[in-house]
């Protein structure tokens, strides 16, 4: 009784985030109706897979769903699900021509062969990360990356209007599905986070503004893997616990990427999924993963790279493609930079 007193007391003067979009649909570079739409779509879906997240324990939907994706992971029925929602939800809307997934090996093509199709944006999505920790109780998130068509509106999609390079996008976000539900989402002027009253099912503007400190003291890495990193990483890592100036840092890694960046978002700190001897490109995707994350990290003020060059500037080849990651505070993915660049 007391949280929710609380939270209507800390909600009543908050924004939702329908009348946030409407209050800052101007600065969306596209026609505004179609922004209100696209993330309508996606806080929509986004309470649908929070209510199926949270009621998991309670019904049969944990576990694998006996099948694997095409990254050859396991398949938990919660990834089917929050996979199918999303889709759905977005096909449901006049405003997408086509649609990527991590759970699906190709493209969705949405009813671009009709001649009035006017459908102009491409969604590509990760719709549950993290979900290995599903059954553990541990936060997941969805994460998700919007792109206009640049193939001709009414035209079939193609994957030249998937395979654009980060930069393109018009919009990016994420729902982190932890101690409460959130949204964070930028269109390119800035970054706002919005947290989930699940008493009436609103989204209220809880983060506005949402900027990563310049620096931090956590860095994320799985250091399982410290072995079959290239020495840059592993020196990097050795600086972050060394006892000099600001440092030994505090190692945080939860394994789950939405998770890991909203606390450094936060806090202040570094996420990195390196390349390794066993994973030649890391694990992390480049086009629903790293782009989006890499948007709305230099929105908030951060830095994203693959230890050399900007993600957002990468050229994409393949749907599924991998790329190392390093994410975070600028001053601290500059620092893993410097000592990744000493042996290239
Ligand atoms: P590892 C989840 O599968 C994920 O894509 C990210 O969310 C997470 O940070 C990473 O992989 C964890 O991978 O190899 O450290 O277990």
């Amino acid at each position: 009784m007391v949280h929710n007193v609380h939270f209507e007391m800390m909600t009543k003067k908050n924004t939702t985030l329908g009348e946030f979009i409407i209050e800052n649909q101007n600065s969306f570079q596209y026609s505004s109706g179609e922004l209100s739409k696209l993330i309508n779509a996606i806080r929509l879906a986004a309470k649908v897979v929070n209510h199926e997240v949270n009621k998991a324990g309670l019904i049969d939907v944990l576990g694998a769903a006996g099948d694997t994706n095409i990254q050859g992971e396991d398949q938990q029925k919660l990834d089917v699900l929050a996979n199918d929602k999303f889709i759905q939800t977005l096909k449901n809307r006049e405003i997408v021509c086509g649609i990527a997934s991590e759970e699906e090996d190709d493209f969705i093509s949405i009813n671009s062969n009709d001649e009035n199709h006017q459908n102009k944006y491409v969604v590509l999505i990760d719709p549950l990360d993290g979900s290995s920790n599903i059954d553990v109780n541990v936060s997941v998130g969805t994460i998700f990356s919007i792109y206009r068509r640049i193939t001709p509106v009414g035209t079939p999609v193609t994957l030249e209007d998937f395979l654009q390079p980060g930069d393109q996008q018009v919009a990016a976000g994420y729902i982190i599905y932890g101690t409460s539900t959130m949204l964070v989402y930028t269109t390119g002027d800035g970054v706002n986070g919005f947290t989930l009253n699940p008493a009436i099912g609103t989204f209220y503007l809880s983060h506005p503004n949402m900027q990563f400190p310049k620096t931090g003291k956590i860095y994320s890495v799985n250091e399982g893997n410290y072995t079959h990193f290239p020495q840059g990483v592993k020196d990097y890592i050795k600086h972050c616990q060394k006892e000099e100036g600001d440092r030994p840092y505090t190692s945080r890694y939860i394994g789950s990427l939405v998770s890991d960046f909203h606390r450094n978002m936060i806090k202040g700190g570094i996420y990195m999924y390196p390349k390794s001897s066993i994973a030649s490109n890391g694990k992390l995707r480049l086009l629903y993963e790293c782009n989006p994350m890499a948007f709305i990290a230099e929105q908030a003020q951060g830095k994203a790279s693959d230890g050399h060059q900007r993600i957002l500037e990468i050229k994409p080849t393949e749907l599924h493609e991998r790329v190392p990651f390093f994410c975070g505070s600028t001053a601290m993915v500059t620092k893993a930079e410097e000592f990744i660049q000493k042996y290239h």
